[in-house]
């Protein structure tokens, strides 16, 4: 066969994967009967009676997630106790039962319609992993009970960016077996709602593997299309209560020109990072002061954001119907900090040159400016080069690099260089950019930085090129 790695090299990412992709770092509300049982698994056995938030405020949800610098929140309308956060046609164990706003509420509307006004996006989780719904378990009325369900959450809340699939179950060997029409599932979400992703167990987007918040080194966009697979997905998921799936299960090397030898199929499944800042995904109270340590959260969203995958933080709010005070002020130092990593610009007066140009319509210069423009250079330049003249001599301890995906992924290595009296000295070496790779190094003092392309599939771009330094 020919080179694998040119075939790779033209795969592209649909309109939704690319609206996806920008949405970057967003929120997982995990809420339901759990919040309530004090459980992780409910078995689907436990009252609506006690589905009680007493404080209920979605604005509050929206207000705390975006101030933590998200902007989307995936809700779990149903986990796999198979309680419904609406008042759905197809159930009794749902909100209508249970003394939320006396059987009136709807949990879904309340949050969608704060998301929609605060201008955030909005996702749904549908667990197919149902242990109330007696149908589980016989294939096709279950199916047809999961559409129905999937059909309500479609139509009635708005525009949806994600229809999140869980790949766990626990049943086990002896339990229920339910054969997913996923087919089905998947053409109801595209003829209701074309614009949303359907991830991990779905086509759009891949999950990295893993709940800790670890994704690997080099995350390639695009992989050999087997990876796309939920019985794979399902595998690798949680099985039993309390024990999330490790690392070292997950397979670490997708997208190289090695690890795609002698393969022929290649889709865009870009990595999703989900992680919960507390031990749990539901709220527990005992977990009020286990949260992840700002240190931690910042580590798990530069291996994330800043190296080529998407961030799904969980944030589970409380019994209250709230997102607990400890949650929104780790939120609010987490986005500060942030914020002041970001907080110079040292591009402000640069010029950018390069080895080659592929045309005049995407010359060096338009790496500086956020738009849609890109560069790209000749097909004969092996190890382009980007030389950034800022204009100065500038402190900075950070550079960041976007590859225009529209166009494929295209970089498999690269090496900045900043000018040291004259001469090119070493500051970082990395693996993929894709999307966005965020390199961060000790600061140096310099006018000049160089980015050179040690290794690419077809001509390399680049959509844009920052360089920060940091606030004390
Ligand atoms: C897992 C589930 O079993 C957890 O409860 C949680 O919803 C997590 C996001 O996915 O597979």
């Amino acid at each position: 066969m020919a080179d694998e790695w040119i075939k790779a090299s033209s795969v592209v990412p649909s309109e939704r994967q690319l609206n996806w992709q920008e949405t970057e770092f967003y929120a997982f509300c995990h809420f339901g009967m759990n919040t309530f049982t004090d459980k992780e698994w409910g078995d689907g056995t436990d009252s609506p009676e006690l589905f009680n938030p007493t404080d209920f405020n979605a604005d509050q949800w929206v207000e705390a997630i975006k101030n933590g610098g998200m902007k989307g929140l995936i809700l779990t309308c149903k986990h796999h106790d198979g309680f419904c956060l609406w008042p759905s046609r197809y159930t009794d164990y749902s909100v209508k039962n249970s003394p939320f706003m006396n059987g009136q509420g709807d949990i879904v509307r309340e949050v969608s319609s704060a998301c929609k006004k605060a201008g955030i996006k909005f996702g749904v989780y549908l667990s197919p992993w149902d242990r109330h719904e007696k149908t589980y378990g016989t294939g096709k009325d279950y199916n047809t009970y999961f559409k129905n369900q999937l059909e309500e959450l479609l139509t009635n809340y708005g525009e949806l960016f994600c229809v999140w699939f869980d790949g766990a179950c626990g049943e086990g060997k002896n339990g229920k077996k339910q054969e997913y029409d996923w087919q089905g599932y998947y053409s109801l979400i595209r003829r209701l709602q074309p614009n949303a992703v359907i991830s991990i167990s779905g086509p759009d987007v891949r999950w990295c593997g893993n709940e800790a918040g670890i994704c690997r080194k080099s995350e390639w966009s695009v992989v050999p299309s087997e990876f796309c697979s939920n019985l794979y997905t399902a595998e690798h998921s949680q099985k039993t209560d309390g024990e999330a799936p490790k690392k070292k299960e997950m397979v670490l090397d997708l997208g190289s020109r090695k690890a795609i030898k002698g393969k022929d199929d290649f889709i865009w499944y870009p990595a999703e990072v989900d992680v919960s800042i507390r031990p749990g995904w539901f709220y527990h109270e005992s977990e009020d002061f286990k949260l992840l340590e700002i240190k931690k959260l910042r580590t798990i969203y530069y291996n994330s954001v800043g190296a080529n995958a998407n961030l799904l933080l969980n944030i589970p709010p409380d019994r209250t119907g709230r997102i607990n005070n400890i949650d929104c002020l780790e939120l609010d130092s987490f986005r500060r900090s942030i914020e002041k990593d970001f907080y110079y610009d040292r591009c402000e007066n640069a010029h950018a040159f390069a080895t080659s140009e592929a045309g005049s319509d995407c010359p060096a210069k338009n790496i500086l400016e956020k738009g849609g423009s890109f560069w790209q250079c000749d097909s004969d330049d092996e190890t382009p080069e980007v030389i950034i003249n800022l204009g100065g001599e500038k402190t900075f301890d950070k550079v960041v690099l976007m590859e225009n995906i529209a166009t494929g992924q295209q970089i498999e290595q690269f090496t900045l260089f900043y000018d040291k009296g004259g001469k090119w000295k070493r500051l970082f070496k990395s693996t993929v950019i894709g999307y966005k790779r965020i390199c961060l190094f000790k600061a140096v003092k310099s006018s000049r930085i160089k980015i050179r392309i040690d290794s690419c599939r077809n001509k390399a771009t680049l959509k844009f090129a920052g360089v920060y330094m940091s606030k004390e």
